[in-house]
């Protein structure tokens, strides 16, 4: 793909794709599926040497949580996350209005412990941490920027095809579907000011056209070029016997449904999830070949928490449930049919 020719490798895919290389037939030789989980947001630089970037709002909640599930229903997981953005398991204790500092206490001895009231909390949830690391069932490979995701994601595919069926994508990371290609950034700080910003000249960043990001007088102006349809490739190409499941996020709430329908019809995978950017943490819509569906926490299960201290708690008498617990098993199911009977798209024609 042309993509790949004209945009730099990244500097960290050698190291991650051996690591991934040995974690796959780890779990290959152990007869285990292996999810390769996408998740939070990817940058856009503006500038090689990289002051300004184009950001999105996701802090990796959806793709943190859903890799806990997939662990959970003995999945090993890829978690390919923005860098900083939330884990699995450390999202509990991390990113939230309480410090995690907050949780900890001294003991009659002087010693640092857990305070009493999260004993219970952070005992389960450091269960399954360590048990994740015991068994290194999963794998953690950041990414920030839009190209650094498209290679990674191409690469872990096609290490992955050993894995047949038993591998799966979870496409949960919010993907700019705009850049800035290579040919058309520059190399330093773009200058804001009048005087030294005349220094830059189209064409300055190499190719025949302007930088994508320049100024015109006292204008920043920003050209971007599109983001090629990676779901296509990986579909077609790097994954072509994998279970592959993307999300579509919609603010309006008229367009989600066709949105995810066109999706699944233009890339003939097997599951499109779709959620609304307000909703998103307690319903999503489930559009596949079999069917659509509607997955709704009550309200009563929803979490209102504004700080992680009251998690679990507040949502008045009954516990909170999170919606990826539902949407994993869903997920899991199809995997199964998938792998038992064949692939749907194959078997149905
Ligand atoms: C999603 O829709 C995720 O569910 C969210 C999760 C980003 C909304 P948070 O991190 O949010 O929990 O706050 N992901 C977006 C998927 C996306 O960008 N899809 C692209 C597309 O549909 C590529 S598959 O074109």
């Amino acid at each position: 793909m042309e993509y790949f020719d004209n945009n730099p490798r990244p500097p960290s895919l050698d190291v991650h794709s051996e690591t991934a290389r040995t974690f796959i037939e780890q779990h290959a030789s152990q007869g285990r599926r292996v999810a390769l989980v996408t998740s939070g947001g990817t940058t856009v630089p503006l500038e090689n040497q990289t002051v300004r970037f184009i950001d999105n709002f996701s802090a990796g909640t959806r793709g943190a949580t859903s890799a806990e599930y997939f662990l959970e229903s003995g999945y090993a997981v890829i978690f390919l996350h923005r860098q900083f953005s939330l884990l699995p398991y450390a999202r509990h204790y991390s990113h939230s209005t309480n410090c995690f500092l907050d949780y900890m206490t001294f003991s009659s001895s002087g010693g640092v412990v857990i305070g009493d009231e999260y004993q219970h909390q952070m005992g389960d949830v450091l269960a399954k941490y360590k048990n994740a690391k015991q068994e290194n069932t999963l794998l953690l490979l950041p990414f920030t920027t839009v190209n650094e995701y498209l290679w990674h994601l191409r690469d872990l595919a096609m290490s992955m095809q050993p894995l047949g069926p038993n591998s799966l994508f979870y496409l949960a990371a919010a993907v700019s579907d705009f850049f800035v290609p290579a040919d058309r950034m520059v190399e330093h700080k773009i200058q804001s000011s009048e005087e030294f910003n005349s220094l830059h000249k189209p064409g300055e960043a190499g190719g025949a056209e302007p930088p994508a990001a320049h100024m015109e007088g006292k204008k920043l102006v920003i050209d971007l070029d599109p983001v090629p349809k990676f779901l296509k490739l990986l579909v077609d190409r790097w994954a072509p016997r994998s279970m592959i499941i993307s999300f579509k996020l919609e603010t309006d709430p008229s367009m989600l449904a066709d949105k995810a329908r066109y999706a699944l019809k233009k890339y003939s995978h097997h599951l499109v999830i779709g959620n609304l950017l307000a909703t998103r943490k307690y319903e999503v819509l489930l559009v596949s070949a079999g069917g659509e569906k509607w997955l709704r926490l009550p309200e009563n299960r929803r979490s209102r928490s504004v700080t992680k201290l009251q998690d679990g708690v507040d949502g008045g008498d009954h516990e909170v449930i999170e919606i990826e617990a539902w949407i994993v098993p869903e997920i899991e199911k199809l995997h199964t049919q998938m792998i038992e009977k064949g692939d749907p798209r194959i078997r149905d024609g």
